[in-house]
């Protein structure tokens, strides 16, 4: 985690938003002042990622009209997902945007099996891995529905004068420098967090910038929406079917939209709880713990909710062991995820 940040008046320039447009690299580079180490290496790299955002942007927006939705002829990825063509794109773009700059030493995406390197640039050593995933619930590219870009940003443990290792990504959640994701939806906004709450920042496209939109977000306490495939009720454990027949009786209204970025940022605006709990396809969850489960945790903490694995563990406090290692995951509301964790508690058979 960054350095505890020293208060910088001139941060309370956007305490009195008015009509002032604050952009994304206003604002990246205002807060840097406040970590007393900062280099310009991590205001670079979020800046990287806000232009591979409006690049990918751009992509998705027009994705029917030119043929770069569908599938790609790369086939499938490491997780043995069908890659879609934008997926590609989004990775390639992601990748490039951060090459380019140096400000990394290496980067791990859910489209690629091993870390891939990146040269230093003149004669700087980066302090910095990037991961992502390029584009998150890509599946749904081609019927329209939203999709997103999720990042995490950690300090290499590694020697610097030697090249990245694995083990520079196999760091808990907790460790996270910075996290965010992009939304691209009615609205394309991206949001993240050095540790120190959650911006939001709405693409306007007659300007080409980032601007601030959702300043110092918090998650509702408590939420009427639950969020779960619901066509795996009858394959969840017992404890999750008592959970989710719960939110039934409390005449919770189920939101689903099969893209976790979009869900969860609904969740962060109306509160509410996502779910993904142990399925027979996948009896560990679904989703990925690097780049999926830890960057949206982190964020939806600092916004003050919650969130756990089924097992009841903090997801932020979980040691991973593989790059692609997946996750089940409850995350939301804390009051829901207090009440799902009675739920758990009290049905679960399996010691927790
Ligand atoms: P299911 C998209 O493929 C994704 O990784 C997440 O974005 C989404 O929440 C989840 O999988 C949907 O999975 O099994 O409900 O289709």
């Amino acid at each position: 985690m960054a350095a505890p940040a020293k208060k910088n008046p001139e941060h309370d320039a956007f305490s009195r938003p008015g009509n002032r447009i604050v952009t994304l690299d206003e604002f990246i580079i205002r807060a840097e002042k406040d970590f007393e180490f900062a280099t310009g290496e991590l205001t670079g790299l979020l800046r990287d990622i806000g232009v591979a955002a409006k690049i990918i942007n751009r992509e998705v927006n027009k994705a029917g009209l030119v043929n770069i939705t569908g599938v790609a002829d790369s086939g499938e990825n490491t997780s043995g997902d069908q890659q879609q063509k934008l997926d590609v794109y989004a990775n390639e773009k992601l990748i490039e945007c951060l090459q380019n700059s140096g400000e990394c030493c290496a980067i791990a995406s859910e489209e690629n099996d091993s870390i891939i390197q990146v040269p230093a640039v003149g004669s700087k050593q980066s302090h910095y891995v990037v991961m992502f995933d390029p584009l998150d619930g890509s599946s749904n590219i081609d019927v329209n529905v939203s999709v997103g870009t999720i990042f995490a940003i950690y300090r290499r443990q590694s020697d610097p004068s030697g090249p990245a290792t694995t083990e520079d990504f196999l760091q808990a959640g907790n460790r996270q420098v910075a996290a965010g994701y992009v939304l691209y939806g009615t609205s394309t906004i991206l949001v993240y967090t050095t540790g120190r709450g959650v911006n939001g920042f709405t693409l306007d496209p007659s300007i080409g910038e980032f601007c601030l939109s959702h300043r110092n977000l918090r998650i509702p306490e408590n939420g009427k929406f639950y969020s779960v495939n619901q066509g795996y009720y009858s394959k969840f454990d017992l404890e999750m079917r008592r959970y989710i027949d719960n939110c039934s009786d409390q005449n919770y209204g189920l939101r689903y939209i099969g893209s976790m970025v979009s869900d969860i940022h609904r969740i962060l605006i109306q509160g509410g709880i996502f779910l993904y709990p142990s399925t027979r396809k996948y009896p560990k969850g679904k989703l990925r713990l690097l780049y999926e489960c830890n960057p949206l945790s982190l964020i939806v903490e600092q916004a003050g909710g919650k969130s756990i694995n089924t097992q009841l563990k903090r997801i932020l406090d979980i040691e991973p062991k593989e790059l692609h290692q997946r996750n089940t995951i409850a995350i939301g509301s804390p009051a829901m995820v207090d009440e799902l964790k009675a739920f758990i508690e009290r049905y679960s058979a399996l010691p927790l």
